[in-house]
C-alpha cells in the first residue's frame, strides 16, 4: 500500500485492487482526459427505467466532449473505475446493489457486496485510480436540524481530503445550505462558482449565498487546479459549483412549498441515516409531478458536459 494515502494504488493488487475499464486505464496511461461518474445517483437518486437511460446519457456526454468516462461502483466485492455496458445495467436495476459511502468500501469489499458509490466513496476511489475531475449532481452536505439529528453527510470530510475536482450544482437544496458552505470553508475545501457570484441550488439556479470566487471557463478551472498542485500542501478537493440553468430550474415557490411537507414528512416517519436523502429526492419528484426530477437531470447533464471540459484542458495544459 503507498504511503501517500492520496498517491494511485497499484492497479494489481489483491482483492481489493481498483478495477480499471480497458479504456480508462488506456486514457490514463496516454494522459487523455476522463471523468469519474458517481452511481449512487443512478441507483438511489433517480427512477427506473430511466436511470438507466440517464446513467448511458452522462457516459455519451462526456464522450462528445472527447474524454473518457468513468463510472464508479463496487460490483461482487471489487471496486470499478468505468463499468461495460452490462455492469452499468447491472447498478441501475439490481435492487441488491447498496448505497456505500466511504466507510462502507471496506466491508462491502471484503464481504463481497455489490453497492453504487456516493460522492465520498467516488471521490476516493477516482482519487486513487489517478483521476482528476469527478461530476455529480448536488453534494451531500449538513441537513437541516443538524442540532437534532447531528445528520452532516460524509461527503464533506472525505472532500476535505482528498485532492480532485468536483463538478456539482452545489449542494443538494434539502440541505442547509449555508451551514453546509460554512463547513466547506472550514474543512479547506475550495469552492469556484461557475459563471456566477451566487452559490448554485441545485434544483435552482442560484441558492441566494453568495461565493468568494467565480471562474468563467475550463481554463481558468485547469489553472487553478495547476497552482493547487504547485502549491502543495495536504490533498482537498476544489468544488466548481456550476447552476442549473434558469430556464430549467424548478419553479423556486413550487421548491419551497414541497421541501416544506417533504421534511415534515420525513421527521414524522422517523427516516435516518443513509435512507434520508433518497427519500426527500423520491418526495420532491412525486410532489412536483416530475419537475424535480427534470431540474435535477439538467443540473446533472450541465455538470457532466463541464467536467469533461474541465479535464480536457487540464490535459491541454
Ligand atoms: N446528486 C444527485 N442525486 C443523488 C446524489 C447526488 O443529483 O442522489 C447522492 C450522492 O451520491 C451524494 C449522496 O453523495 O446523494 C449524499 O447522500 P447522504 O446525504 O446520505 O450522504
Ligand atoms: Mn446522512
Amino acid at each position: 500500500m503507498p504511503q501517500n494515502p492520496s498517491a494511485p494504488l497499484s492497479r494489481e493488487t489483491g482483492r481489493t485492487a481498483l478495477v480499471l475499464s480497458g479504456e480508462v486505464r488506456e486514457a490514463l496511461d496516454e494522459r487523455r482526459p476522463v471523468v469519474a461518474l458517481e452511481s449512487t445517483i443512478i441507483a438511489h437518486g433517480l427512477p427506473r427505467p430511466r436511470n438507466l437511460q440517464v446513467a448511458r446519457e452522462l457516459e455519451d456526454l462526456v464522450r462528445k466532449a472527447e474524454a473518457v468516462p468513468a463510472t464508479v461502483a463496487v460490483l461482487d466485492g471489487r471496486a470499478h473505475v468505468g463499468l461495460r455496458s452490462d455492469q452499468l445495467q447491472r447498478v441501475a436495476e439490481d435492487p441488491g446493489v447498496r448505497k456505500l459511502g466511504h466507510r462502507d468500501l471496506a466491508p462491502a469489499l471484503a464481504l463481497g457486496a455489490s453497492g453504487a458509490t456516493t460522492v465520498s466513496a467516488t471521490a476516493f476511489l477516482a482519487a486513487r485510480a489517478g483521476l482528476g475531475v469527478f461530476a455529480t449532481g448536488g453534494l451531500g452536505g449538513v441537513h437541516r436540524g443538524w442540532t437534532r439529528t447531528q445528520d452532516e453527510s460524509a461527503d464533506l470530510r472525505l472532500l476535505a481530503r482528498t485532492g480532485i475536482t468536483v463538478v456539482c450544482a452545489g449542494v443538494k437544496s434539502i440541505l442547509d445550505v449555508p451551514a453546509t458552505l460554512q463547513r466547506l470553508e472550514t474543512l479547506g475545501v475550495g469552492v469556484l462558482g461557475y459563471g456566477t457570484e451566487h452559490f448554485p441550488g441545485f434544483y435552482l439556479s442560484s441558492s441566494g449565498e453568495r461565493v468568494d470566487w467565480t471562474v468563467r471557463t475550463p481554463e481558468e478551472v485547469a489553472a487553478v487546479m495547476r497552482v493547487r498542485e504547485r502549491l502543495g500542501g495536504p490533498p482537498t478537493a476544489l468544488v466548481v459549483a456550476n447552476p442549473v440553468p434558469e430556464d430549467e430550474q424548478l419553479d423556486p415557490v413550487v421548491h419551497d412549498r414541497v421541501l416544506a411537507g417533504a421534511l415534515d414528512a420525513c421527521r414524522k416517519r422517523g427516516i435516518t441515516g443513509q435512507a434520508v436523502t433518497p427519500f426527500l429526492l423520491e418526495f420532491l419528484m412525486r410532489d412536483t409531478g416530475g419537475a424535480s426530477l427534470e431540474a435535477n437531470l439538467a443540473a446533472v447533464r450541465g455538470n457532466v458536459r463541464l467536467a469533461a471540459r474541465i479535464a480536457v484542458a487540464a490535459a491541454a495544459g
